[in-house]
């Protein structure tokens, strides 16, 4: 069973953020991206492999501090 995580993302302004969003998440064991735009980023992950806390914690190492969103857009 999968969670769905939506981030939304400070810092991102163009196709480099992105791929260096995408690349921190897909470094991940346990998430699957569905989608990485500017500012927000969608995906789903295994519970028994990973935390929201911890995408999260990559995603700002990255450089990009984000946090979960309420609701899809
Ligand atoms: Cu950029």
């Amino acid at each position: 069973m999968m969670d769905t995580l939506h981030l939304d993302i400070d810092g991102m302004s163009c196709g480099h953020c992105v791929g260096s969003v995408k690349k921190a998440l897909a470094a991940l064991d346990g998430v699957s991206l569905d989608a990485v735009t500017v500012g927000s980023a969608e995906l789903r992950f295994d519970p028994t492999k990973t935390r929201a806390d911890t995408i999260l914690d990559a995603v700002a190492e990255a450089g990009y501090p984000a946090r979960a969103s309420a609701s899809p857009r």
